[in-house]
């Protein structure tokens, strides 16, 4: 039986991973900090008699040397994150330790403890920063950050082909660009949306309150994605690669989508406010996946709309049960 390490749980891609892994018949050691908060994601794997649940804070060297040399595992899913944009111009310094040394102490631990573990790295579309309105990014364009959370992506990303190069570590990145889900935080734009518009559709709020609708993002969904992870390391040859859509829309157009599939007016459904706006925007984000798709032979299989219709649904679900029980 293989054995995964997947930090990052109870996040989106790490529950949609766990489940992947453990429906392949893997061991899965799911590692969470312990103030996180519970939700429902882990709820499948939880329940499964290969899932092991470990309480761990990936900055702590030494804890994450003793997991890795008790567990021995095959493969290292590194999913765990400060992962919101804008949360980390107001906490840098901890977000270098999250997003930045936690990856060095992993492959430090793989190096001495787990040689022939192949290791993941979740790299960002952030990386790239400032992009011309139109380019398609690939694995070669050029990296420019533009948030602590993207710089301290960047020396991850970097640490990995350190390791890589220097030591023959399988360690890849995977580039990928945003990825939503029914288990989205509520904190990011997408999930942000389709909550607040199942709010006021189920009577419980009139608005939504929003940043920049100018932004241009491409969105996929998260489980087409932890299958492409998954997919990196099974290759001989450990390399980085972008998992994209190549198709984009702005915040406004995935806005007006919801209001149109939900027969509420645009105009009257939203407030900006300038809490949301960023000291840095990245303004637009269009990957290029040809590279998963010859190599990898990975394909997204969902659009934004049929994901967002998805995410939209289940939120009115969850709210419209609410009105029923407590209304
Ligand atoms: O949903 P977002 O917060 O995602 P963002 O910043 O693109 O980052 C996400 O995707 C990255 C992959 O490319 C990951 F690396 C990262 O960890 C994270 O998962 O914001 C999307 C866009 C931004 O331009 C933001 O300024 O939406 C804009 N926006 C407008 N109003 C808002 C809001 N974002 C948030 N979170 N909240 C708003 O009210």
């Amino acid at each position: 039986m293989k054995k995964a390490i997947v930090t990052g749980c109870p996040g989106q891609d790490a529950s949609y991973l766990s489940e992947l892994l453990l429906s392949k018949g893997y061991e899965v050691y799911g590692v969470s900090r312990r103030s996180t908060r519970s939700n429902d994601n882990m709820k499948n794997s939880e329940r499964h008699e290969n899932y092991k649940s470990v309480t761990l804070d990936i900055t702590d060297a030494s804890g994450v040397q003793k997991l890795v040399s008790d567990v021995k595992p095959d493969e290292y899913y590194n999913l765990a994150a400060m992962s919101h944009v804008g949360q980390s111009f107001k906490e840098p310094q901890s977000t270098l330790l999250i997003d930045g040394y936690s990856v060095a102490c992993a492959l430090d631990s793989i190096l001495h403890h787990a040689p022939d573990c192949k290791f993941y790295q979740a790299s960002t579309s952030e990386l790239f920063g400032n992009v011309q309105e139109g380019e398609r990014l690939n694995e070669s364009s050029t990296l420019k950050p533009r948030s602590p959370y993207a710089a301290a992506k960047l020396y991850a990303h970097h640490m990995v082909s350190v390791y890589r190069d220097a030591y023959n570590l399988h360690a890849s990145c995977g580039i990928l660009f945003n990825h939503e889900s029914p288990r989205r935080g509520l904190n990011f734009v997408t999930r942000k949306m389709t909550d607040g518009i199942a709010r006021i559709k189920s009577g419980f709020t009139d608005h939504i309150q929003l940043g920049n609708l100018d932004a241009i993002r491409d969105w996929g969904h998260a489980e087409d994605y932890v299958l492409g992870m998954w997919m990196m390391l099974q290759q001989e040859k450990p390399d980085d690669y972008v998992l994209a859509t190549g198709q984009t829309a702005s915040v406004r157009e995935a806005l007006m989508y919801l209001c149109k599939i939900s027969g509420l007016d645009f105009d009257n459904v939203y407030r900006v406010n300038e809490e949301f706006m960023r000291p840095a925007e990245v303004p637009y984000l269009c990957g290029d996946p040809t590279k998963a798709k010859n190599i990898l032979g990975w394909e997204p299989k969902k659009t934004w709309m049929e994901l967002l219709r998805e995410m939209y649904e289940h939120d009115l679900n969850t709210h419209m049960r609410d009105v029923y029980l407590y209304r």
